[in-house]
């Protein structure tokens, strides 16, 4: 099965790339990274940062997430983040996204022995 880190990883990584002029940025990746099996996922931010910088957010002291649990670290830079949100005509099986680049402080849940991302809680 896959771990949350991988989960992670296939949900919110994207290194080494970025939208560019390419406003199906969305559209193509929530399909590639498989956010549009059984339903829309309907808001997904990916971080075009080395996965080292974004594992290093862990590191940052811990903060209360959304969801009341504190194991939630912003980091300390902005990063080059894609959000993409759905469209309100989008109806599955045909997800269809609004793709906006941003340089935002991203917040992620850490976990493990070795804490590494496994949630992306907001972007700030
Ligand atoms: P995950 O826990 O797999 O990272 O909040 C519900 C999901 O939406 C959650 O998925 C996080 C994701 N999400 C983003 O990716 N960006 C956002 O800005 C927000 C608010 C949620």
């Amino acid at each position: 099965r896959e771990s949350a880190a991988k989960k992670f990883q296939r949900q919110h990584m994207d290194s080494g790339n970025s939208p560019g002029n390419n406003t199906n940025y969305c559209n193509q990746m929530m399909k590639r990274r498989k956010m549009t099996r059984g339903w829309c996922k309907p808001v997904n931010t990916f971080v075009h940062e080395s996965l080292e910088d974004v594992k290093a957010i862990c590191s940052e002291k811990n903060i209360t997430c959304k969801n009341g649990q504190y194991n939630c670290h912003q980091s300390n830079s902005t990063m080059n983040i894609t959000d993409c949100r759905q469209t309100g005509s989008s109806r599955y099986p045909n997800c269809v996204y609004k793709t906006t680049k941003l340089q935002k402080r991203i917040i992620v849940a850490c976990e493990g022995n070795v804490s590494v991302p496994v949630h992306l809680d907001a972007f700030v």
